[in-house]
């Protein structure tokens, strides 16, 4: 984009007032003094969707017009969270809505807080999801998603006794305010049936009988870029009866079963669990959002230049869940278009580029052949013609042995890892050591044979979201210090540290992080009616509740404060704030969530303790919760089982406000650590290499630490000698699993580090000027960060993207 518009305020808040008193009066008929919350949030969406339909517009004909290239991003999972104050952010709108709304009387945080959160993701994947279209618009690359509009999004997560319950989330009930529903660019997917090859003057061509013919109706979302003028689409499928087969399926019960499709979001993160309805929905996004990628091309360009295909369209696929993009675009190209397959299969590697997100093995996904060839005969057929030419072309080049272990179809299932990689001209992972880990160990037989392919993105987070919308008083703290070119260009954020001595910037902060935990003491107060102290530290852990992750290794050093406080051992006060989510069929999670609650109630309730610790489950964190919780932070923690964790993204969005990391050295916490440097984190434990040996050598045996260190074993006995109230079979869980030889989370081989990571932490609290300077340093450097630069790396990098050029104003 050739214009950088750096006025913050687009519009005066008269002609804002003036745009909603209308927009209140047409739509329902009422002045603003009037109208509810709900309706005023509906003519603020409805002023936002005008102030960016020409740019939507617009972009969609340069995009086309111009012979750009357009990059898809394929993800089963986007997670935005709420777009009102992004999309008012990044129009410039937003400081104006503040403004003319508190004129009304009116707060635009409370309205707000009427819009449900887009929650279609599960946690980091879909999150990052989201990010990259954020980044991708304000970059201004011509870069779409193209994904599945669930009826409903990530289950409500209530606590009941402390258990986890899991809620139906109906997002959709209150209306969605941003999509477009576009009938016209409906497409048909097909499943099931028979398909017979037959000689088509001379091209064998598929005939399909029997199948389950389904519609594929695209809800459009505008993902509007940041002071540019460029908004780009995400694009969401929704399943429906094909019009063609109305009267196949008279009843509603009929109707529900193709309707049904696009109804749940699966609520597994990191664990693989091979269902139907997931294969169809995996499938049907993949064949809709190709199909559509086809046609519009073809429309374009015509159907005699398909051999450009990779000229024009880049095709994401974000974790091996549409990995199927690779045998469908085979099909559309080879069936649809009677191209070779040599040629067909060139472009397809030529377009196709895939992230891995994981190395938990449980994630892996593999498909049964029987399940496969059932529900899609003709792209079976197509996966072992990948997988036949893949193994002949290797023959007697490397060891069959090579060859076997990284096949496609093998022991009846079909592996997605291996489709993608084969399939596309990249593989990347999402942090420079999960990256290393795929070539060394996970994925090393491929990187032998496609060294090339393999590169490193590591993850970024949307900075617009989690300091300019979530914590404004921090944005202007840096408007002040070194202006605010930061807000355009996030490397400007480095000259905050030239501030690390300057007395009154320092005292700023600490007088924001005090506002801020005074705010969310607030709510809670009112979600959980706990007290807490906003003079404490807030010591904060919001990610996925995973084994991998430790919430246990937490959890114990809570038992080790509270086992001190109670034997007159002082420490600083500390509120312990967690926030997540279970998968509901993972048994340990919620066994965890269960303990955690269990302890907050002891903890919270014991006099003794004279409130110098508390511990704060928030229910149902989410992506508006976090924007809450994240600005209060003191404290981060990342402490997985090194290895484990890919890449990690809340340790992004704390540091950049201000919360120092206490942090092994797993995922991208190497790599903040490398930005603040190590007298600006506090690093611990066990290093990949230590890790790998004890798996290696099945040599972790961690009842010998038990019986050998007093402190550990005391809080570890904490969970089943009575101490915690309501929750001894579950206490027993966790006891067991700790002392499980060869465990391999390795909780207690990290107790001991852990422990004294946190006694240093203890000792800068004590220290508020050198906690401010540390936490200074970090919002500095959390630019490093910024999904924007990771975007332009997957732009040229993988994607060959250049950007798109157009007069924002025409
Ligand atoms: C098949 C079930 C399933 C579902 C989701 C398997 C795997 C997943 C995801 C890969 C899990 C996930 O979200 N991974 C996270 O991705 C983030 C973004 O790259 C990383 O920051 C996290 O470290 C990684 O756990």
């Amino acid at each position: 984009v050739s214009v950088s518009n750096k006025n913050l305020r687009e519009i005066s808040p008269e002609e804002f007032k003036e745009r909603l008193a209308s927009k209140l009066d047409r739509h329902f008929e009422e002045s603003v003094e009037e109208a509810s919350k709900e309706d005023i949030f509906a003519a603020l969406a409805s002023m936002v969707r005008d102030g960016y339909s020409g740019k939507w517009r617009r972009t969609r004909i340069a995009e086309s017009a111009n012979g750009h290239k357009q990059a898809y991003y394929f993800s089963i999972e986007f997670l935005p969270g709420t777009l009102l104050k992004s999309n008012l952010l990044n129009l410039g709108w937003l400081d104006t809505a503040k403004e003319a709304l508190a004129d009304l009387g009116l707060d635009l945080d409370e309205i707000a807080a009427v819009e449900p959160d887009m929650a279609l993701g599960n946690g980091g994947l879909g999150r990052l999801a989201a990010a990259f279209m954020d980044s991708l618009a304000s970059t201004g690359y011509a870069g779409n998603g193209n994904g599945l509009r669930y009826k409903y999004g990530l289950f409500k997560q209530k606590f009941v006794n402390g258990y986890q319950k899991e809620l139906p989330n109906d997002w959709l009930k209150q209306g969605d305010y941003w999509e477009v529903r576009r009938e016209s660019k409906s497409v048909l997917v097909k499943f099931g049936g028979r398909v017979n090859m037959v000689d088509d003057h001379g091209w064998m061509t598929p005939q399909y009988e029997g199948c389950t013919v389904v519609r594929a109706v695209p809800y459009d979302v505008a993902m509007v870029g940041y002071h540019n003028g460029v908004a780009n689409t995400l694009r969401l499928w929704d399943a429906e009866i094909a019009p063609e087969d109305e009267l196949k399926y008279p009843s509603i019960a009929d109707r529900r079963k193709i309707e049904d499709l696009t109804s749940i979001l699966y609520p597994d993160d990191s664990n693989y669990d091979g269902r139907l309805l997931r294969l169809k929905q995996e499938y049907f996004f993949v064949s809709a959002g190709l199909q559509s990628i086809v046609n519009n091309f073809i429309k374009d360009y015509g159907e005699e230049n398909l051999a450009d295909f990779p000229k024009y369209v880049a095709v994401h696929i974000n974790d091996t869940h549409p990995a199927m993009c690779v045998a469908e675009l085979m099909r559309l190209l080879v069936d649809g278009h009677r191209m070779d397959w040599d040629e067909a299969w060139e472009i397809t590697k030529e377009t196709m580029s895939y992230t891995n997100h994981t190395i938990m093995a449980e994630a892996m996904e593999k498909w049964d052949v029987g399940m496969f060839s059932q529900l899609l005969p003709r792209l079976f057929d197509i996966v072992k013609e990948i997988d036949r030419r893949y193994a002949a072309g290797l023959e007697g080049k490397v060891s069959g042995d090579v060859i076997e272990r990284t096949r496609i179809v093998k022991n009846g299932q079909i592996h997605m890892a291996h489709l993608a990689i084969i399939g596309s001209h990249s593989v990347n992972g999402v942090a420079a050591l999960h990256t290393q880990l795929l070539e060394t160990e996970v994925l090393s037989d491929f990187y032998q044979l496609y060294p090339d392919r393999f590169n490193n993105k590591t993850n970024g987070i949307t900075l617009r979201r989690w300091i300019q919308i979530a914590n404004p008083d921090l944005a202007k703290l840096l408007d002040k210090t070194i202006g605010n070119d930061w807000r355009f260009d996030s490397k400007e954020m480095l000259k905050f540290e030239k501030f690390y001595h300057d007395t009154a910037t320092l005292t700023s902060l600490q007088q924001i992080k005090l506002a801020n935990k005074q705010k969310l003491a607030k709510v809670i107060k009112d979600k959980t009616g706990v007290v807490v102290d906003p003079e404490a530290i807030f010591d904060v852990q919001v990610k996925r509740l995973h084994a991998y992750k430790r919430q246990t290794l937490k959890l114990l050093h809570v038992l080790k404060l509270y086992q001190d406080l109670k034997a007159g051992i002082d420490h600083p006060k500390r509120v312990v704030i967690f926030g997540a989510i279970a998968a509901p069929s993972y048994v340990f999670a919620k066994q965890v969530i269960k303990v955690i609650n269990a302890v907050a109630d002891l903890v919270n309730n014991d006099p003794d303790i004279k409130g110098k610790l508390k511990v704060v489950f928030l229910e149902n964190y989410n992506v508006s919760l976090a924007e809450q919780i994240i600005p209060a932070a003191d404290l981060s923690e990342q402490i997985s089982t090194t290895t484990k964790e890919a890449s990690g993204t809340s340790n992004m969005k704390l540091m950049a406000n201000g919360a120092l990391t206490v942090a092994t050295m797993d995922g991208a916490n190497i790599e903040i650590k490398d930005a603040v440097g190590s007298d600006n984190i506090f690093a611990f434990g066990l290093d990949k290499d230590e890790v790998y040996t004890y798996y290696a050598n099945h040599s972790y045996h961690p009842r010998d630490l038990y019986e050998s260190d007093p402190v550990l074993k005391k809080a570890v006995d904490a969970l089943i000698d009575g101490t915690i109230p309501n929750c001894a079979s579950e206490g027993r869980a966790l006891y067991d699993a700790f002392l499980k030889d060869n465990e391999e989370f390795l909780v207690l081989a990290d107790f001991e580090a852990y422990l004294k990571a946190q006694k240093l932490v203890e000792k800068v609290w004590q220290n508020p000027r050198q906690w401010a300077q540390m936490s200074l340093v970090n919002i500095a450097h959390s630019e490093r960060f910024d999904a924007d630069k990771t975007i332009e790396r997957y732009a040229s990098e993988i994607w060959n993207l250049d950007k798109v050029e157009f007069d924002a104003e025409k």
